[in-house]
Order: structure tokens, then sequence, then C-alpha cells
């Protein structure tokens, strides 16, 4: 370990001082908050208030009209609420719905890692908000920040009995990496009433610095990877028999984002280190984050994820070290089967008992326009429903365990608000395609992703049309930059924004969330991107095997070669 910490850069980054004077997340945000003279917050705290769960944002349509104007930029906030495990509520749907209306953009923004985004809160509204979904039992710690984000777990209530038992399993890692601080909720819910509150100025897992960077845990039930295992700092996988949860096994070391232009930044899929029963995952999770906590690199955070400690150090010395911080090995991984990253759309279930319909979300977003009233439906829907509302890692909606006198009633809803779904409306290509949301509020973005797919896909569409190739399930995945947000490395064609109305694409990813893509031309524009993947798609109905993906049929036929690990991503 000595030669591990002597390895690491010794300077700080400046996000790490700023942490240090924090007081465990306080900073001046309610000093930020009362200064009426702005619409933003004090620089510092617009670091610290993402462990709060929120972004200070600027709406990028506006920027040279409001410059033009002499005017500040026109601040607001994003909040990402978490969901543990995706599920959530009836009186939850409704709260967030009613948010989103009353102090958001009148979206409701489903996430890649199963939370809710309201966009667009103004900052004399926010702690308004997240009183209000505070009286839901939800919050917003820790939606962002470097500590351990919500966690995901796949969500097929209907395929098997020890489905709950892996969400209760999320739901209490997700608990026990919470930051303790009683920060929030000075700030936000006792309207900074320090007197009547304990404050906690301890924290037992991350330290006063929390951890080097943003940290991700994902679980599986296998034959659904759902939830993207791969990508994350922590993946577990369930192991069942005849009906029996075992436990899981353990990857370490996902993550996708990079940075254009430095190398040294790629996407990495988590390497599977040995199996733990299920009564020690909380252990083993918890001990992995004190080992990022501490090797960590806190002087770059280009290079401060869990992918680079562990190529920094080695994977063997990362896993005798979490041996030696257990106590004990891990066990041998088991053997498991992964089918599918995607959601099975439509109705499951018994018509006579309980039953599931999975709702395609264009881009995640919840909202009505003409024709498609997709939010006054669900807003409908939740004033009777018993079941849950669980949020797919694919930025989809479960309405699950519907009552069976309920199931003909939702059906009609949607179907009178223009959003239930038709068979053979959406392509298979459309239906599983992931765009993050990019432009107006993202900072990061270089170009557009959610607002512009739907007309991507309505030419690529065509395409595929022509070529038989509708019921194809091919992963397309877009972002506005190289983060990564909408999974893109893990897509068979993943584009991923260079500049205003430019991609690179990348190919050769496989679908079942288990090999990244690769490079294969950068720059396209829309023409570029139909030019290109035309023949390829053409080629692909022609020539496939049997069951063959769109991304193992370009591998196999040397349009790209394959992608083995992070480190060989860029070659
Ligand atoms: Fe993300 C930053 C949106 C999932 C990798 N992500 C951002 C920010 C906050 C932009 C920023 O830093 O200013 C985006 C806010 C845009 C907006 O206006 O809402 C943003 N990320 C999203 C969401 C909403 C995309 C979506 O359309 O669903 C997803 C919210 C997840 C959640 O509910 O917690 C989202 N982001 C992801 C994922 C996918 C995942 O976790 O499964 C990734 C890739 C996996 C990973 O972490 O490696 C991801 N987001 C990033 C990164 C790159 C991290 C890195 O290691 O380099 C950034 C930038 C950063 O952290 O500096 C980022
Ligand atoms: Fe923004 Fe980039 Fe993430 Fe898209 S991938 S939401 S553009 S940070």
């Amino acid at each position: 370990m000595a030669d591990i910490l002597a390895s690491a850069p010794a300077a700080h980054s400046e996000v790490e001082h700023v942490k240090i004077a924090s007081r465990y997340l306080r900073g001046t945000i309610v000093e930020s908050l009362a200064n009426r003279l702005t619409g933003a917050l004090n620089p510092d705290d617009t670091h610290l208030i993402k462990f709060h769960g929120s972004y200070q944002q600027t709406d990028r349509d506006l920027e040279s009209e409001r410059k033009r104007q002499k005017l500040e930029p026109l601040f607001s906030f994003m909040i990402r609420v978490r969901v543990p495990g995706g599920v959530a509520s009836a009186p939850q749907w409704q709260r967030m719905d009613a948010l989103a209306d009353a102090y958001g953009n009148s979206t409701l923004k489903l996430t890649t890692r199963q939370t809710f985004q309201l966009h667009g809160v103004l900052k004399r509204n926010l702690p308004a908000a997240i009183q209000v979904f505070n009286e839901v039992q939800l919050d917003s710690i820790a939606g962002c920040g470097d500590v351990n984000r919500n966690v995901m777990c796949n969500t097929n209530p209907h395929e098997s009995a020890v489905h709950g038992e892996v969400v209760a399993l999320a739901q209490a890692i997700s608990a026990h990496l919470t930051p303790r601080t009683t920060a929030y909720r000075e700030i936000w819910l006792d309207g900074n009433l320090l007197e009547t509150t304990e404050a906690v100025d301890d924290e037992p897992i991350y330290g006063h610095t929390y951890l080097p960077r943003k940290f991700k845990i994902a679980l599986a039930l296998p034959p659904y990877n759902d939830s993207d295992i791969f990508s994350n700092d922590v993946g577990l996988i369930a192991i069942e028999q005849n009906g029996q949860l075992l436990g899981f096994n353990v990857a370490v070391g996902g993550g996708l984002g990079m940075t254009f232009g430095l190398p040294e930044t790629y996407p990495r899929l988590a390497d599977i280190i040995g199996f733990v029963p299920t009564a020690e995952v909380l252990d083993v999770c918890e001990k992995i984050v004190t080992i990022q906590r501490d090797w960590g690199n806190r002087a770059n955070r280009k290079l401060s994820r869990l992918k680079y400690t562990i190529d920094r150090a080695g994977l063997p010395a990362f896993v005798a070290e979490l041996h030696q911080r257990l106590g004990h090995e891990l066990a041998p991984a088991r053997p498991y089967r992964f089918h599918s990253s995607s959601d099975a759309f439509g109705w499951t279930g018994d018509p006579a008992g309980p039953s599931h319909l999975v709702l395609f979300v264009e881009g995640g977003r919840v909202l009505d326009r003409p024709g498609y009233r997709l939010k006054s439906a669900l807003r409908e829907i939740s004033s009777f429903h018993t079941g849950e509302f669980r949020l797919t890692g694919n930025q989809n909606l479960i309405l699950a365990n519907i009552e069976p006198s309920h199931r003909a009633r939702i059906q009609a809803i949607l179907e009178e608000n223009g959003a239930a779904p038709k068979a053979g409306q959406l392509t298979a290509l459309r239906r599983e395609a992931l765009a993050c949301v990019a432009l107006n509020t993202c900072s990061q973005a270089f170009a557009e992703a959610e607002r512009y797919l739907p007309q991507l896909l309505d030419k690529l569409d065509t395409v595929i049309q022509a070529h038989g190739l509708a019921e194809a399930g091919i992963l397309l995945r877009m972002t506005g930059c190289p983060n990564g947000c909408a999974r893109p490395y893990l897509g068979e064609i993943g584009l991923v924004g260079r500049a205003p109305g430019r991609y690179n694409l990348y190919l050769g990813a496989n679908h079942t969330g288990e090999r990244l893509n690769k490079l294969y031309r950068e720059m396209l524009d829309e023409d570029g991107i139909l030019r290109e993947l035309t023949p390829l798609l053409a080629a692909y109905a022609a020539e496939r095997q049997s069951q063959e993906g769109f991304g193992d049929f370009v591998v196999r036929t040397g349009v790209v070669q394959a992608t083995v690990q992070g480190l060989d991503f860029h070659t």
C-alpha cells in the first residue's frame, strides 16, 4: 500500500480544498441562498451543492441573447432526487409530477441511473422544492457529488422470486453509504435552525473530505443487465439457485467518462474479483469505498475515479488490499449469464393476478405535448394505482404490480392520452435508444442529444425498415459530450458529441453490456452518420448469423476490432 500512496500526487485539487473548508458540506450555502442580487451561488458553493443533489445550470439557448442584453446568464438548478433501486410509490410520483409544474420546467426527467431530475428550479424555490419531496420520503442528498450515488438495481419484478431481496439490498447499500452530515437537514429542511438539530460532524466511512470523485454501485439479477453493472465502480451480480439468493459476484473498476484529446482517460468495464454471500455485501461495498477514499487521486479529478486507482495500483494489489481490509479472501466467482441489457416493453404478468406494464419514455422525458400527454396520463394513473412506479436504468418506466381490476383502466387512460404503446409503432432501434440530457441545460454539452436523437431516428428508421430490421434490437446511444451519461461506449452504435451537429461514431459493443465499443469515424454530421451506417446495416441484414447482434457482427466481420479492456479502448 505504501507504494500506491507514494505514486499518488500529493497536491490537492481546488474541489478538495472546498470540501476541507466546507464543515461537512455546509460551506456558505445558506448565505448564497439568501443573496437576492444574483440567481447564482457563491463559486465554492456550486461544488458543495452537488452533494445535496443539485447543479447550478444556465439556459444555454438564451446565452447570447442574455449577453446582448447585458444580463447575467439565466441561472437555474437541476435537482436529482434519489430512488434507490428505482422503486417509487404512487404518492411519490404525484409529488414529483406536481413539483415539476410548480417549480420546474413542467417536465420530469427519468435518468439513466433511475432517479428523477427536475430542471429549471430557481434559486429562491430550491428549499421549498426539497421540502415538498421530503414529505414523501424522497431526498436528494448524494444525488451528485463525491460520494456514493443512487444505487441501481434491475427492474424485473415479474421475473424472479428473489428480485425483491435484491431491491432491498440496493436500498440497504444506499442507506449505509449515505453521508451522515446533518448539513442537508439543517439547510433545506429546518430552515438552518441549528439549535433544533443535533449536528453530526462525523463521517465514519467517508471522512471530512469525502471521496476523491463520484462513486457508483449497481446490482443485476441475470439474465438481465439493464442496470449495466459493468459501467459502475462496483457491480454486483446476483447468484440464485433454486429460487434462493446465494450471494453476489463482485465486479470493480467500471466507469465510462473520458476527455477528448487525453488518452490517459478512457472508459473501462468492471473486473469480476470474486463471490460474496448476501450478508457480507454491505461490508464489501464499504471496504471498497474506503480503499478508493484512501488511494484515489485527489490532485487531478480527470484521473480520480476508482478505475484509474485500480489500473494505477494493478488489480491484484487492489484485491489484496480488499482481502486485508475484510480480514478474509473473497470466494471464487460463480457462473452466470446475461442475455440483454434492454427493457422488455409491454404487458407482462397474469391477467388474473398482478401485472406490469413497461412503458417507453422517449429520452426519459415525461411531458405533455399535442397528441401525446404522457405526463397527464401518469398523473391520473397515480391517483388510483396501488402498485409502484419503477424507473429503469434505460430511462423508461414500469407500472408494476397493477391490480387486475385496474389493468383495463390504465390501458384506456394511456390510449386516451396518446401514450399507449402500440404494436409495431416503434422500431426496436427507437425503443432501445438512449440519449443524455445535453442542451439546453448541460454545461458540458458540445452537441445536442435528447432533443436531436428522435429526428435522427426518423431517418435511421427508414434504413432499418428498408432492410427488414424493424424488430432487430440494436443498441444506439447518443451523448452530447464524452462524459458518457447515456453509456454510449456500451452502445452497439455509440454517437458522442464533438461539436455542434458533429459526432464521433463508435461501434462494436455487445448487447449485454459486457464489451465496450471502439472509435470508427470522427466528426460526422447527420449525412455522414447515415452514409456510414446505411451500408453496415444493409450488410448486417444480409449476412448476420442466427441470433447475432449488430455489435458482434461488426466485430466478426472486421469493421472494428473488439475492445478487450479499457486500456485498449483508444488503440
Ligand atoms: Fe452524468 C456529469 C447528466 C448518468 C458520467 N451528468 C453530468 C452533468 C451533471 C453535467 C455537469 O457536470 O455539469 C449532467 C447534468 C445534465 C442535466 O442538465 O441534467 C449529467 N448523467 C446525467 C444524466 C441525467 C443523463 C441522462 O440523460 O439520464 C444521468 C443521471 C444519473 C443519475 O440519476 O445519477 C447521468 N453520467 C451518467 C452515467 C451513466 C451511469 O451512471 O450509469 C455516466 C457514465 C458512467 C460513469 O460514471 O462513468 C455519467 N456525468 C458523467 C461524467 C463523467 C464522469 C467521469 O468519470 O469522467 C460527468 C462529468 C463529471 O463528473 O465531471 C457527468
Ligand atoms: Fe452533459 Fe455530456 Fe452528460 Fe450528456 S454526456 S448529460 S452532454 S455531461
